[in-house]
């Protein structure tokens, strides 16, 4: 390993240790020697489980605490010298108390064990986009998922050897006792604290804890965007390449879209889909006037159940290699992974998450836990663009965003200039999933799908992005989809899946002003025929449902986009005008 020279990092470093009193430090360097003498390591303590090593080679079996499965959003902080700049969606504490209340946590939390040191980059390392972290943990599962999901070891220091910036994580995983754990954001100093906790969302440090909440936070300091967004490349037959980036809320596919395979007639047709990214998005403005977007991970850490041939053949063959599998089922038989909705037997002879014997003929349960999720190489999916290697940001032509509701909003709809996108994006709402802890299904305001991402006042981070839009000479258009839309009987409409390219397709072509919309008081939406739904069998009134913006149903959302924006607390007037405007023409 490269010795480590930045005097601020051995600093740093040492104070952790003061605090956390560790038996041992161990740097990570990112070499597959070290990495697969902690695997081995782990193995031999129970920690990780390793899974058939011919059918699916580097892979192994974790299970987290039966309490410790989700995101917690309740205990996951704000932490500032002033409420206002947290804001009020945000849990928040005064940053002196909760340093406080933080170290008596830490303190000895990681006595007896090895103290990891994890230097990594957010962006292909030494690139414009990229960032610095540090993540110190006592867990050997953080250090192989971060090793997936970001750039660390060597590379990374010779970049803080050159006086790099970085930002600080301390993580320990402590007693994982769920009534002491907190996730914690210290924005102004460029901290993160998280303890008691081993689920990936509050312990991969790099995720939504810098890449978001402290990546928005630093992008309206510096004049970026840190947002909740896939992005993908979809190439036209004549193998013109536009690039697309969509926000949905966390389980709402996001994974599935990046990855998207397209369906037949368009494959036939030359159609190609890359995938840049599933989850985040840092984007830039060029010296074109464009934005630019990169994605900062290095993997994905997708949900499992619902993953197959059909939904995600991408996903699914990620999977295959190097891949840490998180509260999964485990087939004893083979000793190899199942989910439900996974297109292979399930099995007879299985261990359910909570690692009590199951057989999916006679358990009631489920095998899996809904949340469980894979960790796997980007390198891995067979969609990977080649341009997620360079890190060098790809141009954006459409924004997307999405939620996943029922009711009133349409297929897709194309907001009359950037304002009105922001405008789109802020009334966003979906219905709750379990990728947080919490109830299921509950429709709730997701602005942005940043609600629970954002690292400061949602009302500026509004008044960002429409500072941002002014920034911009040649900005993307901005559209809403809603591919769950339901029938009387509770069907979903629309396919979805593969068949979502044809709304992105509309899309791209309303960028370049040639497909035919409506107009209604939510945007543009498409007329009947400017769809392409060849071989959908969609009747008419399926499709009159599907891109019908009915203005009773909206009168009644009206209320609701209201009593969000109450609970603002200030909001660009921007937004107040394009909520009056929708009003009026309702
Ligand atoms: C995720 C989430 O894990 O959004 O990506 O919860
Ligand atoms: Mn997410």
């Amino acid at each position: 390993m490269i010795e480590i020279k930045n005097r601020k990092v051995i600093d740093w470093v040492k104070e952790c240790a003061d605090l956390t009193k560790p038996k041992e430090i161990l740097w990570i360097d990112g070499s597959e020697k070290q990495l697969e003498a902690l695997r081995k390591e782990a193995c031999e303590t129970g920690e990780l489980i390793k899974l058939n090593e011919e059918k699916l080679p580097g892979c192994y079996y974790y299970r987290t605490d039966p309490k410790d499965v989700a995101r917690d959003e309740k205990r996951t902080i704000i932490a500032t010298e002033r409420r206002e700049d947290a804001g009020p969606t945000n849990n928040w504490v005064q940053k002196d108390e909760m340093y406080q209340k933080m170290r008596t946590l830490f303190d000895g939390s990681m006595k007896g064990r090895t103290m990891y040191v994890i230097p990594y980059s957010m962006g292909v390392v030494g690139s414009e986009f990229a960032k610095i972290g540090i993540e110190i943990t006592d867990s050997i599962y953080v250090v192989l998922n971060m090793n997936i999901m970001t750039r660390i070891g060597d590379p990374v220091i010779e970049e803080l050897n050159k006086g790099a910036g970085f930002i600080k994580c301390l993580h320990s995983k402590a007693e994982v006792d769920a009534e002491k754990k907190y996730i914690v954001h210290f924005p102004e100093d460029d901290t993160i604290w998280s303890i008691n906790s081993a689920y990936g969302g509050n312990v991969l440090l790099g995720k939504k804890c810098f890449a978001l909440r402290i990546g928005s936070w630093l992008g309206r300091k510096e004049g970026w965007m840190a947002e909740h967004m896939l992005i993908l490349c979809i190439e036209a037959p004549n193998g013109e390449k536009k690039y697309v980036s969509a926000a949905f809320p966390s389980a709402c596919g996001k994974t599935n879209l990046a990855m998207l395979i397209p369906p037949k007639h368009l494959q036939e047709k030359g159609y190609k889909v890359y995938t840049i990214g599933d989850d985040i998005a840092w984007l830039r403005v060029g010296d074109d006037g464009r934005l630019y977007a990169v994605n900062p991970e290095n993997g994905f850490f997708g949900v499992a159940p619902g993953t197959n041939s059909k939904s995600n053949n991408n996903a699914l063959m990620t999977t295959k290699k190097n891949t840490i599998y998180t509260n999964v089922c485990r087939n004893l038989d083979d000793n190899t992974v199942w989910w439900e909705g996974l297109d292979l037997p399930a099995p007879t002879n299985g261990e359910d998450w909570l690692g009590r014997p199951w057989n999916a003929e006679t358990s009631e349960e489920k095998g899996a836990h809904p949340n469980s999720r894979f960790t796997a190489p980007a390198e891995n999916c067979p969609s990977i663009a080649p341009e997620f290697f360079t890190g060098e940001g790809v141009p954006i032509s459409a924004i997307i965003f999405g939620g996943r509701r029922a009711k009133a909003e349409p297929l897709i709809c194309q907001s009359r200039e950037w304002n009105h996108g922001v405008f789109l994006g802020s009334k966003m709402s979906s219905e709750t999933t379990a990728a947080a802890n919490g109830a299921v299904g509950v429709v709730r305001y997701d602005s942005m799908a940043m609600l629970p991402f954002c690292g400061y006042h949602m009302g500026d981070y509004f008044q960002h992005w429409i500072d941002m839009g002014k920034k911009m000479t040649n900005p993307p258009e901005i559209f809403n989809v809603n591919w769950f839309r339901k029938d009387a009987e509770g069907n979903f409409i629309w396919p979805g899946f593969g068949d979502n390219l044809r709304a992105l397709l509309w899309a791209l072509d309303r960028c370049e002003g040639k497909a035919d919309a409506v107009e209604t008081p939510l945007g543009y939406v498409p007329t009947r025929d400017s769809l392409d739904v060849e071989g959908l069998n969609l009747t008419d009134e399926q499709l009159d449902e599907l891109l019908t913006v009915d203005h009773e149903t909206w009168k009644k959302e009206l209320e609701g986009i209201k009593g969000w924006y109450a609970k603002l607390e200030h909001l660009p007037k921007e937004l107040t005008e394009a909520l009056e405007r929708l009003e009026k023409e309702l």
